[in-house]
């Protein structure tokens, strides 16, 4: 039954009559979706669907799941809201099981009362079925319960609005709604109702106390089963996507026969990937990643970026450096991450600021973020065709998001970052020792992309921000100040002071961070590790092993007291993207990481980020296992990076016009290296080896992450999904936007790795 409306709700009814003219005009008629397409990943399918009306990512458990229960997320980058539900089988028993699937071709946009906006799609359920935890709303509220085992807060309850046989509504009003009357149509609905052809029918027993206890829903079918609806809204409206032809340079643009290659099938939209892409981005910023990060940070974006650039027409990279920019806070530090919508409200209220309602939460924590701006816009800027000339229109835009042209936000945070780099480098170039590095922000457990003290092997000084992104960011800003595009005339900075700072930073930083193992004493460690890790000392033999003798290679980050973690890592591609005079020595640390784990990183499933074989420390094993999100497993942007790398630094020998797509200008005069005919064929090897290993696990390289399962048999891993591994639950995003970077390179051995 249908409870009557209350007061409250027939007041709500008219304003929201009185509201409809102007709600009118976001509801847009259906359309044919610019992108509809699914990617089974991690055990789940994933449809993803975007027209005029929403933008949506669905998630259902894959058919084949071993597990009793079906789990439903809707993410719509809107808000980044949605709702997460799990359907559980009525039949507790040990041999109760349910099925739940999408009905081919039933996804589609939705509006529903009050101008709300979304998707539905029909789900057939084989078996009768209760409805567990769910949470509508905040898509940060639906990760703190999955990520953070269980975590919810009363605070994101939702509300039985209405029910009856046929159709329930589960209501969540926003903490901040614009008035009390509005509370209906601001916020976000899980509806599930029953279709007219389908026998499936609803019994719903309210909560017994209040909004707190959970209605008890059941979905009950006959045998042979039935289909419910399930629609997911809110009143946030969409915003305008990125299609394939904006974002892409079309087919046929001017440039190398690498260009022409890798512009296959990406402004037609032809490659599915391509699509993928179009989905993360719109035209005011790009998100990370679906479902759980829908939404804008800073690094993903602007590493995306770093590896996409060559591909993208101006209006993309523009949105993409805009995003970053519009987001920077007064000092001139860029934005990590933003939380909107409901989540923003949490936050402000915990963080003592119930006043701001739902203002955006602009977080500014990391270190990294602020040195990744200043290389893209260069690379655009100075070496790339789309970029010529367009810098002053871009830099005169005002912002939206805050007061001022990007250039008064930029000169600002240039400002800043110069001075956050003259002062804090300042020290070290005048005495190069550990504690003149840059080191995570008091307080805070996390700064780098490895984000979490885990990630870090509980380090201060990460190697990535210290050894590649503060000198890239310094060269960065000086060739931009040499070029004329940025003005230091308050204060007054000159290009050969940035210089003289930056070689101090590159010639220094990276022998801080060298590890030197002596040959038994690695083997030991080896033979160790291989016991800890349940691998086979076959990886250390033969074949599968290049070579013994002393081990050398750079920290993952340094603790606060100097000491290394010695954990040989992925993080030199950064300085082999961003860096200038990359010496011989760091070069050759490369080739010895780029061999067969565990010796190095590579498995026949992709380059793991981590390996802590070498660690003398063996607790750092459990650290960082193939459970951990940072640890032994498979990030495809670090791969991306690697490849990026090599290309890159061997570009600057010998110019390959038909797999390099990415224009990078070599150094005058080439690197000294580059006569050592032996050396370049090292560097050769050690990329034929990367791009065979990231071919081993070519179906999996645009998603988030992958950890493997090692058979002892074949000596062989295989891909495994981290949801099911980790013991916090972390899971991969199916799409993620920087793992994309795939599509600005090609595999040289002409292979390809494209989908
Ligand atoms: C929506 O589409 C219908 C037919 O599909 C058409 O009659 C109607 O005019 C359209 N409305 C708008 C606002 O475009
Ligand atoms: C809706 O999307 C189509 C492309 O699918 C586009 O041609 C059309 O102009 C859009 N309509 C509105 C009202 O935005
Ligand atoms: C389900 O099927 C997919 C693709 O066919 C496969 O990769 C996966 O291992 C299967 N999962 C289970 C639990 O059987
Ligand atoms: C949705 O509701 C919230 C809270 O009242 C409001 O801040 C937001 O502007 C609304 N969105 C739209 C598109 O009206
Ligand atoms: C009933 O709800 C209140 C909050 O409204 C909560 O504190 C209390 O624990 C709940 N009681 C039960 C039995 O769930
Ligand atoms: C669901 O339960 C109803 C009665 O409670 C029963 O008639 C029906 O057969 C059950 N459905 C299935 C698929 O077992
Ligand atoms: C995209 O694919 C379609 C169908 O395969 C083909 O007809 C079309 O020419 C392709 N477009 C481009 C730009 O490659
Ligand atoms: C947002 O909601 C909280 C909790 O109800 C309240 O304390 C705060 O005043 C509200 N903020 C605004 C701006 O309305
Ligand atoms: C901007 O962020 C930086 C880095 O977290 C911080 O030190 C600074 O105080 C922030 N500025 C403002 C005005 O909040
Ligand atoms: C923008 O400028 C106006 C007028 O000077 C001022 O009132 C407002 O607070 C400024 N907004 C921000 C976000 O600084
Ligand atoms: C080894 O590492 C763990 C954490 O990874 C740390 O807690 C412990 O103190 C370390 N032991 C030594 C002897 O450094
Ligand atoms: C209806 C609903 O969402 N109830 C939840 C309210 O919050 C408590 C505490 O987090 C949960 O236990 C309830 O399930």
């Amino acid at each position: 039954m249908r409870p009557t409306p209350s007061r409250s709700t027939k007041r709500s009814l008219l304003s929201a009559l009185q509201l409809f003219s102007a709600a009118a005009a976001q509801i847009v008629n259906h359309t044919a979706p610019s992108l509809s397409f699914k990617v089974v990943s991690g055990g789940n399918d994933n449809h993803f669907l975007r027209d005029n009306l929403t933008s949506a990512q669905l998630l259902l458990t894959s058919a084949n799941s071993t597990s009793a229960q079906r789990r439903l997320v809707v993410a719509l980058p809107a808000g980044n809201s949605g709702a997460l539900a799990y359907f559980l089988p009525a039949d507790t028993s040990e041999s109760g099981t349910l099925g739940v699937d999408l009905v081919e071709g039933s996804l589609r946009s939705a509006t529903a009362d009050y101008f709300n906006v979304g998707v539905q799609a029909e789900l057939a359920f084989d078996a009768n079925a209760t409805l567990g935890v769910t949470i509508v709303g905040a898509v940060r509220a639906m990760r703190d319960y999955v990520e953070g085992g269980g975590v919810m807060h009363d605070v994101f309850n939702y509300t039985l609005a209405e029910y009856s046989e046929t159709s329930v509504r589960l209501h969540r009003r926003w903490i901040n709604t614009t008035s009390p009357a509005s509370a209906d149509y601001n916020g976000a609905d899980l509806y599930l109702s029953v279709p007219a052809d389908s026998a499936a029918r609803l019994s719903v027993t309210p909560g017994s106390n209040g909004t707190w206890t959970p209605p008890i829903v059941e979905i009950v079918v006959p045998r042979g089963g039935g289909t419910v609806t399930v629609k997911v809204v809110t009143n946030e409206t969409s915003f305008p996507g990125l299609d394939t032809e904006d974002l892409f340079l079309p087919e046929g643009t001017d440039g190398s026969q690498a260009l022409q290659t890798a512009l296959q099938g990406l402004a037609s939209g032809n490659l599915t990937a391509a699509q993928q892409v179009s989905f993360l981005t719109y035209k005011d910023k790009f998100t990370a990643g679906g479902w759980r990060f829908l939404t804008y940070f800073g690094r993903d974006s602007l590493i995306a970026l770093r590896l996409l650039m060559p591909t993208l027409t101006s209006e993309a990279i523009e949105a993409a450096l805009g995003a970053v920019i519009e987001r920077a806070n007064s000092t001139g530090a860029l934005c990590h991450e933003e939380t909107i919508g409901d989540y923003a409200s949490f936050v402000n209220m915990a963080n003592g600021h119930p006043e701001l309602g739902n203002e955006p939460y602009y977080d500014y924590k990391m270190i990294d973020t602020d040195l990744l701006l200043l290389p893209a816009m260069s690379h655009y800027f100075l070496d790339l065709p789309q970029g010529q000339g367009r810098a002053e229109q871009f830099l005169a835009q005002p912002a939206t998001l805050q007061n001022g042209t990007y250039a008064e936000i930029l000169n600002r945070s240039v400002h800043k970052t110069v001075f956050y780099n003259l002062e804090r480098a300042r020290p070290f170039s005048q005495s190069p020792n550990i504690s003149n590095l840059i080191g995570l922000r008091p307080g805070q457990s996390v700064g780098n992309w490895r984000d979490s003290n885990e990630g870090l092997g509980f380090g201060l000084y990460p190697f990535d921000v210290n050894t590649a992104l503060v000198p890239a960011s310094l060269r960065a800003t000086q060739a931009l100040v040499e070029a004329g595009l940025l003005d230091f005339t308050q204060p007054q900075i000159s290009a050969s002071q940035i210089d003289a700072v930056a070689s101090v930073w590159e010639t220094q930083a990276p022998a801080l961070f060298e590890v030197t193992v002596d040959g038994a004493e690695a083997e030991a460690r080896l033979q160790h590790f291989v016991q800890a890790a349940n691998l086979s000392g076959a990886l250390l033999e033969g074949s599968l092993s290049l070579s013994a003798g002393n081990v050398s290679f750079y920290a993952l980050s340094l603790r606060a007291d100097g000491t290394p973690v010695e954990v040989l890592n992925s993080d030199m591609s950064f300085n082999l993207v961003y860096g200038a005079n990359v010496s011989r020595a760091f070069l050759q640390h490369v080739v010895d990481a780029l061999q067969p784990y565990p010796r190095g990183l590579l498995t026949n499933i992709g380059m793991v980020v981590a390996n802590p074989a070498y660690d003398s420390n063996s607790t750092t094993i459990d650290v960082l296992n193939s459970a951990a999100y940072h640890g032994t497993v498979v990030w495809s942007f670090q791969q991306g990076l690697m490849a990026s790398a090599l290309a890159r630094q061997l570009g600057f020998c010998s110019p390959d016009s038909t797999t390099n797509v990415d224009t990078n200008p070599a150094p005058s005069p080439a690197p000294s290296w580059c006569s050592d005919a032996a050396f370049v064929q090292s560097l050769r090897d050690a990329q034929t080896r990367l791009w065979t290993s990231i071919r081993g696990a070519k179906s999996e390289i645009y998603s988030e992450v992958w950890s493997y399962t090692f058979d002892n048999a074949t000596n062989a891993f295989s891909v495994a999904d981290l949801a099911s591994l980790s013991p916090s639950g972390t899971e991969s995003d199916a799409i993620q936007l920087w793992s994309y970077g795939f599509l600005g390179l090609l595999d040289p051995s002409g292979n390809s790795t494209r989908s």
